[in-house]
């Protein structure tokens, strides 16, 4: 069986989130420390260009984005569930939503000078300057627009006083009642808020805020080990992609399988990613590509949030 590979780095807000996901399975996993910043050449060797933090490899599989790694983790083990039965729309929405609105607000809030200072202040001015480039970079060509400073502080008390509000309740030890995808996609916006004393008021005024996201993070990040970029590059070479997934789909806009297409995301890191459309299901697309260092790969990523392109 092929080991689970997540390529990431500590200071992810994502890789935090894929973390969690795994610690909370119960899987062993092993981990490939990546770059922050572009160039990161062998993680584009097995996903064919798509860059963001954090990818999960499976063998010859390569998952792109947590909201899809999410449901291949369910796959792998249903139980404890990401998406509980009865509560699979809820949660699955509102995690889309923390993922993109939350977390817009909390990189906003963490890129306020005060608080880059203390953030990188062990960089060198030219690092932090390399750091803030790349980032521009990410953000071109997508539909993600910076949310400014003073919007995001502006609204960051509602999105806290509603949570505040429901955690406070009884039986509210988790979102939805029981631990679900939903509490994942928030808590690591907050934990990335958390990790200097400049941002991490934001959070710790809210007690029952503070008590849930220590439940959250109690969950822990599974058992893991090492692996090199360099290894990881070997295994998905000797290894062979899974079996396509079964479900039938009718593609809306025509695409059709064996098509040379271009799939890419929409909001940021629009990278695209160039092969074979092998799969179109209602969660899923899958491309197969063939690269020089990597071999044969298949590179899945969500159908919500990414486009596909004829080539
Ligand atoms: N929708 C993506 C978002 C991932 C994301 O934005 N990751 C950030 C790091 S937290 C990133 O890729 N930053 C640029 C980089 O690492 O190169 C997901 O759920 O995985």
């Amino acid at each position: 069986m092929s080991e689970l590979i997540l390529h990431h780095y500590p200071t992810s807000p994502f890789a935090e989130k894929a973390r969690l996901l795994l610690g909370f399975k119960g899987l062993s996993w092993r981990s490939v420390n990546i770059s922050p910043v572009m160039p990161k050449p062998d993680l584009t060797s097995l996903t064919g260009g798509y860059r963001k933090t954090p990818v999960l490899q499976i063998g010859a599989d390569i998952y792109c984005d947590t909201a899809l790694i999410a449901r291949r983790l369910e796959q792998e083990k249903a139980l404890p569930a990401f998406f509980p039965e009865g509560q699979e729309m809820i949660t699955a929405t509102f995690a889309a939503w923390a993922d993109s609105v939350v977390f817009q607000h909390a990189v906003s809030l963490v890129f306020q000078p005060a608080s880059v200072a203390v953030r990188f202040g062990k960089l060198s001015p030219e690092a932090i300057k390399g750091f803030l480039a790349d980032r521009a970079g990410l953000f071109s060509g997508g539909s993600a627009t910076r949310l400014s400073a003073e919007q995001a502080r502006h609204q960051w008390p509602t999105i806290m006083a509603r949570l505040e509000q429901q955690l406070q309740r009884e039986q509210g030890d988790f979102l939805f009642g029981e631990p679900s995808i939903g509490d994942f996609a928030l808590a690591h916006s907050l934990w990335f808020l958390k990790a200097t004393h400049v941002t991490s008021p934001l959070v710790d005024v809210y007690p029952a805020v503070s008590a849930w996201f220590g439940r959250v993070m109690g969950f822990g990040h599974g058992a893991f080990s090492e692996m090199t970029s360099e290894e990881a590059l070997e295994v998905a070479r000797n290894a062979t992609p899974a079996a396509l997934p079964d479900e039938q789909f009718e593609e809306p806009n025509g695409f059709e399988v064996g098509q040379q297409v271009v799939i890419a995301a929409t909001d940021y890191g629009v990278d695209p990613v160039a092969g074979e459309l092998l799969y179109a299901g209602s969660e899923e697309l899958i491309l197969r590509r063939e690269d020089e260092r990597a071999g044969v790969v298949h590179v899945h990523f969500p159908r919500f949030g990414f486009r596909i392109e004829a080539q």
